[in-house]
């Protein structure tokens, strides 16, 4: 691992990329994953790096679904295992939802060492190993858990690629998102679209957890019925234009 000083100016972000590399290193993230971590490193400089608002209030939603829900599934993959792996067991752990890992890049090797890794990190039910049941999909993460995702309510889907989103909300299932590109398939598909770095994303949602846990079924649906989804999903898109206006703007560049 490169030694990172820690008043680099980028210093947050170097160390998320040490992160993804290791995963590389020790076999949990695919090497596309490298690729994905890239595009997702781009959106969030656009949108300034840090959580807005309006993925703060999908954020909440989300976590009044997940709060509400019968069996609600985490979906773990080889980037977030390498990102985030202790927020996600937190966030199964104050929530009560359930992980499973399920893979584009799919191979029982790979499965089993996420497994560890998450099992590593203090989880107790990692789910995926099964794959007892199939998405009607062509390729690998079509391979679910039959009391996993397959028969949730509500799924959370960081960094997806889109086709398994739209599968999931077709068969009527509850699906949150986390995706930095606004305007991918995933974003436009899911129930809510958390825009946002999975890294600040889960960190919120385990303090949002903790923070509505204890209200009423009747104020977490009140979450959800004033939750509007293509509001946030624009709300974004203007942030990410006024944030690259007042760079340009700051450095005396003309906005056209
Ligand atoms: O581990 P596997 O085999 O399941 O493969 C996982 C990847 C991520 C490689 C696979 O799902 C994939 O190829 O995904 P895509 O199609 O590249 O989509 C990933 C999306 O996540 C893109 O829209 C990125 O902008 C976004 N993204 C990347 N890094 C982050 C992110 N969003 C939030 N936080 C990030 N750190």
């Amino acid at each position: 691992m490169t030694d990172i000083p820690k008043d680099h100016p980028r210093y947050e972000s170097l160390i998320t990329r040490e992160k993804i590399v290791n995963g590389v290193n020790i076999g949990i993230t695919s090497k596309q994953g490298l690729v994905a971590q890239g595009r997702g490193e781009a959106f969030d400089y656009l949108i300034g790096e840090k959580t807005i608002e309006s993925a703060a209030i999908a954020e909440r939603a989300a976590v009044a679904h997940i709060l509400l829900a019968r069996n609600p599934i985490i979906s773990v993959n080889g980037n977030t295992a390498a990102l985030v792996p202790d927020l996600m067991v937190a966030l199964a752990d104050v929530t009560g939802a359930r992980l499973e890992v399920n893979l584009f890049h799919r191979s029982d090797a790979r499965v089993h060492k996420i497994t560890e890794h998450l099992r590593s990190q203090g989880a107790d039910v990692v789910l995926g190993g099964k794959g007892d049941k199939r998405l009607d999909l062509s390729h690998d993460r079509a391979i679910v858990d039959e009391d996993g995702i397959f028969s949730a309510d509500v799924v959370l889907v960081p960094l997806e690629d889109g086709d398994r989103c739209q599968k999931l909300v077709e068969m009527r299932k509850t699906v949150i998102s986390i995706d930095l590109n606004p305007l991918s398939r995933t974003t436009l598909t899911a129930t809510v679209s958390i825009i946002d770095n999975v890294t600040r994303a889960l960190s919120n949602m385990v303090q949002f957890t903790k923070d509505m846990k204890n209200k009423s079924n009747d104020s977490l649906l009140d979450v959800i019925d004033a939750y509007d989804n293509d509001k946030v999903i624009s709300d974004t898109l203007y942030s990410m234009q006024e944030n690259l206006k007042n760079k340009a703007e700051e450095r005396g560049i003309k906005w056209i």
